[in-house]
């Protein structure tokens, strides 16, 4: 092969592979341990020395006798090549994995088709059996398949031998924003056949009039003989729709077979059709499947080959600029979704996939892009069996060099194999409801050749493609179906809607990039998708953070207490682009998701959750609630319900967790979907509240039973409703309360430079303009810009401290490091137990859009739980806080902060009216002026701006405490629109107020 490198011939895209099928193997595996040796590339020699390493597995990410010291670590890049040579070419340090493995092929398998099945391997593989060579193939993210009949001896040891070449040809069209690895990566294993053997069965199972399936099974059929034998024949049944009615095969089934069609002595084709009356419709709320048998008998009857399916009957079209799902406009709530797992890379067991999709089902998630490719076929059972629409992506991604390859002769093959293969693996799934030609890789003839053939092969079913509308949503007719836009503004999608010109859907291909604290204004596109005809939802980029579990060398303690959800576990970290001496790199662009590392679920998932939850609640007059339901297909009756009620006055007056939690079980009516109905609040919960205060009505909803993805009492969405406003201005009350409390008064002390002096505050509050920038600020400039100036590091003058009586007013100037001065004003009055104070600053015009403006301060060290009324529990910021019903809550200090692989700001609660610090005997608590921002955290914003990765963070002893009378929302600067202007913090005065005292 050295000779004729196909790893730099890009018109080759595989040899002697097997065509691309729809049959479900088994087999034996072959996974586990095999021989390897790591070359420095395709022509290096082999030793006589042989490592042993885990197939599947990419070998990056495992230990092994490295025999021919080549060092191959992964390496994070977002769309530049790793190496300068232009395509087609490889560089000449080019790691090759050769693996070796025995396997008994079993004496029976004699006289039978033996096909070796690899799953997939980075990014050629080349394979032999026996010292034979069997095949090649690229696609780093599609099976190869090769017919050993030839090579294998059964009944005997046989060597297999797989030698798989990191970069070629084909990389340049895997350029994908991923970590780049090598190795097996897939499951493999060898399978027989009879002779006679189906080739690939096609299934069509769309919905015809009055509630019947439609289903045309369409099988081809071959003989290794090479002609078919005279009189084999096929038949095809689905089973019942419960597993103990079997269907019988009667008449109507009979019908299956006769259509039948022998084409040729050489290939068969059978077409079988029937109508299939009262079908339970797939669809992601109900993911209803039916098995189908499919056989070939050979001439004497007996059964030659025999194949398992699942049916789900569904239609999918587009409809003017609607995408209807049996007939129905659905809303597509997505998520882009790589192969990930911090461990193994790219590897992903069964297992792995069930939790992904699990976690997407349990929070509100009904679609998933397969970004940026294929992925093993089990994750399409998955999304079948629980129910997720799909966008099917081909391996095509030509980032570096898009134009030129998208046009490129050499790579049409590449194209057209990548997306065909694709399209004859997956057909047969409900699940995928459109195909895409992939990403990034501008838009040229290749994709049209590709959209060409893919619209001949399944007309049932739209396609996309992100480049071909990229520069005018109307164009690239030929390749898109869809107006597939990434990190589109909601301004640009509105006017789009609303311009006159859309012919098509639009639904995001990307959108809300989820990269450190981020995901702002959410809920400001789904209002425009839910209120815009022509909008119809998009794909959150993107599911997974991508950290690697990496073992921090350097000593370093385990942080205290740090191992906590989201967090590596001590003595490793979540590495990034970098961290593995990768150069060059994009350093922590891949953390970018909704999921941790350890997929536990970061803030926005519960905003996501709300967003898309069955059910929405509005008031109806005093005493009644309008329920929605706001599903497709499903009534309300597989969700309970309980009312909760809230009320701010609870907090103050101290009542216990038990007491505050006032839970009524709540009917939900019988609503058909995407209807309402009125119902009664029960008299007792209106009556309830005493005490001043606001009251909140909270309906947890939850599932009513064990479902495959979800334990009955799961919650699926806490849609709440305020029933009561504030009656009385708050700071007032809140010293009544503390009166009523039985607490002594505490007079106002301060220090020579007005700052106010307690032994429970090792550092007074101060004025604060800054947060610890996210991945946001700062890859969108305003970090930068902040720092420039100065905003980090305010330096205060005290002006004046005037007493007048019990109360102290201090003037101070606060200058930034870049000079410009804030004026700031605090009144500080004793109230019953505490302190009042009161707040003013002038933000001047040369300091518009900052990201915060409020006080910081510490507390002594012996607090470790807060307590607060506002929105919760989890973090919510300005723009991100739809998911956060408002209620009291109780969390410790050191779970407060969301531990980002990258520390930034976080751990904020939104439109907190009170909180409570408490700590042995110690409490301390808060009474805000109007529900703001507040942050309790161990980390002063300094550090947290300093450290690169979570575990660099020391946690002090104290609280950091932030209270805000304004602060900045996040925002998808990283990729995609900055925060909206009604999240912004302007110029201009900004005055609060909050009463602090100590019990
Ligand atoms: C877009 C890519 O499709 C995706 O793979 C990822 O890189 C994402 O951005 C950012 O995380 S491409 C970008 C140039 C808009």
């Amino acid at each position: 092969m050295a000779d004729m490198p196909v790893w730099a011939a890009p018109e080759i895209t595989g040899w002697r592979r097997l065509p691309a099928h729809a049959v479900p193997r088994g087999g034996i595996t072959l996974d586990g341990r095999w021989r390897f040796q790591l070359l420095p590339s395709p022509d290096a020699s082999l030793s006589d020395r042989w490592a042993q390493i885990d197939v599947p597995g990419c070998w990056t990410m495992q230990d092994f006798e490295d025999v021919h010291g080549v060092r191959d670590l992964p390496q994070y890049l977002n769309f530049d090549m790793p190496w300068p040579d232009l395509p087609p070419h490889p560089p000449a340090v080019n790691p090759t994995g050769v693996y070796e493995r025995e396997v008994d092929v079993p004496a029976e398998w004699a006289g039978r088709r033996v096909v070796l099945h690899v799953g997939a391997a980075e990014s050629v593989v080349l394979a032999r059996v026996n010292g034979i060579d069997v095949g090649m193939g690229k696609d780093s993210h599609l099976a190869g398949e090769f017919d050993v009949t030839h090579a294998v001896r059964p009944g005997e040891p046989n060597t297999i031998g797989l030698t798989v070449v990191k970069w070629s040809d084909a990389t340049f069209v895997e350029d994908q924003d991923q970590w780049w690895h090598g190795g097996v990566t897939r499951p493999v294993r060898i399978y027989s056949t009879d002779p006679l053997y189906l080739d690939d069965v096609h299934i069509s199972s769309g919905l015809a009039d009055g509630g019947a399936g439609d289903l045309t099974v369409e099988v081809r059929v071959r003989s290794a003989g090479g002609l078919l034998p005279e009189g084999w024949r096929v038949s095809a049944w689905l089973d019942g729709p419960e597993p103990e009615v079997e269907l019988p095969v009667d008449e109507e089934f009979a019908a299956l077979a006769a259509e039948r069609e022998q084409v040729s002595g050489w290939l068969g084709r059978v077409r079988l059709r029937a109508t299939v009356p009262a079908v339970r419709p797939w669809s992601a709320e109900t993911p209803e499947l039916y098995g189908l048998t499919v056989r070939v008998f050979r001439p004497d009857g007996t059964v030659a080959d025999e194949s398992r399916h699942r049916v789900g009957f569904r239609t999918v079209e587009i409809v003017g600029r609607d995408l209807l799902v049996n007939g129905v406009r659905v809303y597509i709530r997505g998520v882009n979704r790589h192969d990930f797992h911090p461990r193994t890379g790219r590897v992903v067991s069964a297992e792995d996939m069930r939790a992904d999709l699990v976690t997407m089902k349990q929070f509100g998630f009904n679609a998933v892009r397969t970004s940026h490719y294929p992925n093993d076929p089990a994750l399409l059972d998955l999304a079948d069996e629980l129910g997720l629409y799909v966008v099917d992506e081909a391996n095509v991604e030509s980032h570096a060099y898009a134009t030129e390859l998208a046009d490129d002769p050499a790579y049409l093959p590449a194209f057209l194999d990548r997306v065909s293969r694709m399209v004859r693996r997956d057909k047969n799934h409900p699940s995928v409801v459109i195909w895409s030609l992939g990403n990034e890789s501008d838009y040229g003839v290749n994709h049209d050749a590709a959209a060409g053939w893919l619209r001949g092969y399944d007309p049932t079913r739209p396609l996309q493609y992100e480049g071909a509308i990229r520069y005018d949503y109307e164009s690239g007719r030929a390749a898109s179906d869809i107006a597939c836009p990434m990190y589109a503004s909601i301004d640009d999608i509105v006017g789009y809607a609303r311009s006159g010109r859309q012919t098509r859907p639009l639904i995001l291909c990307e959108y809300s990039h989820a990269m450190g604290n981020s995901n702002g204004s959410l809920s400001d596109y789904w209002a425009a998708i839910e209120s815009t005809p022509g909008l119809q939802g998009g794909f959150i980029w993107e599911f997974w953070d991508h950290g690697l579990m990496q073992r921090v060398t350097d000593g370093r303690p385990a942080p205290d207490g740090g191992y906590a959800a989201g967090v590596a576990e001590p003595g490793y970290r979540w590495a990034y682009g970098g961290d593995f001496g990768d150069d060059p790199n994009d350093g922590n662009f891949c953390i970018d998701g909704v999921v941790f590392p350890d997929r536990t679920p970061k803030p926005v998932m519960y905003e996501h959750r709300e967003l898309a939850g069955p059910v929405r609640i509005e008031p109806d007059g005093s005493s009644r609630v309008l329920v929605h339901n706001r599903q497709h297909f499903k009534d309300l009756s597989w969700l309970a319900a309980e009312w909760e009620l809230s009320a701010s006055g609870d907090a103050v007056a101290g009542r216990t967790a038990a007491d505050r939690l006032r839970t009524v079980p709540a009917e939900l009516p019988p609503i058909p979907p995407g209807g309402s109905a009125t119902v009664d609040v029960p008299p007792e919960l209106l009556a309830a509240p005493a005490g001043p205060g606001e009251v909140w009505l909270t309906l947890r909803v939850t599932t009513r039973d064990d479902l495959p993805w979800a334990p009955a009492g799961t919650t699926m969405c806490l849609p709440q409703i305020k029933v009561r406003d504030e009656d009385r201005d708050l700071i007032t009350r809140a010293g009544e309360q503390i009166a009523g409390a039985g607490v002594g008064s505490w007079p106002v002390e301060v220090d020579g430079e007005g700052l106010l002096v307690h032994p429970l505050l090792a550092s007074p509050p101060t004025l604060s303009l800054w947060r610890a920038p996210t991945d946001n600020d700062r890859i969108g400039g305003h970090a930068a810009r902040w720092e420039e100036l100065g905003l980090h590091a305010l330096t205060r003058e005290p002006l004046d401290v005037v007493r007048h009586g019990e109360r102290v007013v201090v003037r101070a100037r606060y200058t930034a490091a870049g000079g410009v001065s804030i004026a700031h004003e605090q009144v500080l009055t004793p109230t019953v137990g505490g302190v009042l104070i009161e707040e003013t600053a002038v933000l001047p015009d040369a300091l518009a859009d900052v990201p915060r403006i409020g006080s910081v301060w510490e507390t002594a060290a012996g607090f470790d739980a807060f307590e607060w009324f506002g929105q919760g529990p989890w973090e919510t910021y300005p723009d991100r806080c739809a998911g956060g019903p408002v209620g009291a809550y109780r969390a410790d200090v050191d779970r407060l902060f969301t531990p980002h692989a990258r520390p930034q700001e976080s751990g904020g609660r939104h439109a907190v009216r009170r909180f409570a610090l408490t700590g042995g005997a110690a409490r301390l608590a808060v009474h805000l002026d109007e529900p703001r921002q507040v942050s309790v955290t161990r980390h002063r914003d300094a550090d947290l701006a300093a450290a690169l990765h979570h575990d660099e963070l020391v946690p002090l002893t104290r609280c950091v405490v932030h209270v805000d009378a304004a602060h900045r929302g996040l925002g998808t600067a990283s990729c995609g629109p900055d925060t909206l202007a009604p999240y912004l913090v302007g110029p201009g005065t900004y005055t609060w107020s909050w009463v602090l005292s100590f019990t």
